[in-house]
């Protein structure tokens, strides 16, 4: 073969194999147009095989010309190839068409936990009378816990909550008074100080209203004019705020090591409405909230001049206001994780 016509036996096998790919429908007679047009009986093979019978002169010339033929079927062969996919994807893709007009699956929506509810509530109330929020840690020192609240080592006071020690310098925290001390410390004896502190605190104490751990809300208002007629005004505003003008409100004196006078606040019993039963243990109401007037001892420990700065603390018992507030039975249930509990304040 002279290189005339090995020219146009190239040029009929691209025509060929043009006309031959427009047959090709799926991927058998695509193996069979490969077999044909690039396979060992292929004219790109009988060229390959002849080229030793090619004058050396030519050589360069022809093997250019069949390996171009080449790149060229394989580039058709490719161009089909790559259709075919394309067509099998778009059925696919058909077939698993998703139906979007079937109605979905629905979801129940959390809501908040009843506990932090409450917190959320009670913060969102002070923030409003220009209150700022602290922190401190679960695990307290007892200098903070106890001595700086007035309460030394081995004084019978200490009795008054049971708590967990950790080491001998280390507590669970018994009260979010704790905070109090951070605070103070902080402030390094200059006014005005208008916290709330919002936490878990943790006593040896069991039963349906009392449980080993529980949340507190401490307030701490120190000033130059703070008094016991605020202090009054601000738990009255509070209680009417969670529970409502019916809920009967009480405050008596009370005792606490760090606050002088103290005070306790009550609310009627959820469960009696305040005829007395075994929750109430036949009051007719329950505790919520210990309070009193900054005392002296506890400003000067804490580095404030008690004869310039005076002041009001409280402690919010958060999970028996949720008690009183939804009418919970037993504490317990904030934390066992009962989902038909859980439920009960789940919106659909
Ligand atoms: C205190 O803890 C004081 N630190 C509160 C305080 C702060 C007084 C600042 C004065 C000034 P008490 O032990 O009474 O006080 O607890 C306060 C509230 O926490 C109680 O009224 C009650 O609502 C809640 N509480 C106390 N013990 C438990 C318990 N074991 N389980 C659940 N709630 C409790």
């Amino acid at each position: 073969m002279d290189i005339k016509e090995i020219q146009l036996a190239i040029d009929n096998e691209l025509k060929v194999c043009r006309e031959d790919i427009l047959n090709v429908a799926d991927q058998s007679s695509l193996n069979d147009f490969k077999g044909l047009h690039l396979g060992k009986k292929s004219l790109c093979s009988s060229l390959f095989s002849k080229m030793r019978d090619v004058p050396s002169e030519s050589k360069q010339l022809v093997g250019k010309m069949v390996v171009d033929l080449r790149q060229k079927i394989t580039d058709i062969f490719n161009a089909k190839e790559n259709e075919l996919k394309q067509v099998a994807l778009e059925k696919q893709l058909q077939k698993d068409k998703v139906d979007i007009s079937l109605p979905g699956y629905s979801h129940k929506l959390g809501s908040k936990h009843p506990f932090y509810a409450v917190v959320d509530d009670i913060t969102d109330f002070f923030i409003g009378l220009g209150y700022e929020v602290a922190d401190g840690p679960e695990v307290e020192t007892d200098y903070n816990n106890f001595e700086m609240m007035n309460i030394p080592k081995d004084h019978p006071s200490r009795d008054m909550q049971d708590s967990f020690s950790i080491t001998d310098e280390l507590v669970l925290r018994s009260h979010t008074s704790a905070v109090q001390a951070r605070v103070m410390a902080k402030c390094k004896g200059v006014g005005p100080i208008k916290i709330i502190c919002p936490g878990k605190v943790y006593r040896r104490d069991n039963d349906a209203t009392h449980s080993h751990q529980f949340g507190q809300i401490e307030g701490l208002v120190i000033s130059e004019s703070a008094t016991f007629a605020n202090l009054l005004e601000t738990l009255t505003l509070l209680l009417k705020h969670l529970f409502g003008e019916k809920r009967k409100v009480r405050f008596r004196p009370s005792y606490f090591p760090f606050t002088e006078p103290s005070i306790e606040a009550d609310i009627s019993c959820f469960e009696c409405g305040g005829k007395g039963c075994k929750f109430c243990k036949n009051t007719g109401y329950i505790e919520i909230l210990g309070a009193g007037m900054v005392h002296p001892n506890v400003l000067r420990l804490n580095g404030f001049d008690d004869t310039k700065y005076q002041g009001f603390a409280f402690g919010i018992g958060i999970d028996r206001v949720a008690m009183l507030k939804y009418n919970i039975d037993d504490i317990k249930r904030f934390y066992t994780n009962d989902v038909r509990f859980i439920s009960e304040f789940f919106k659909e």
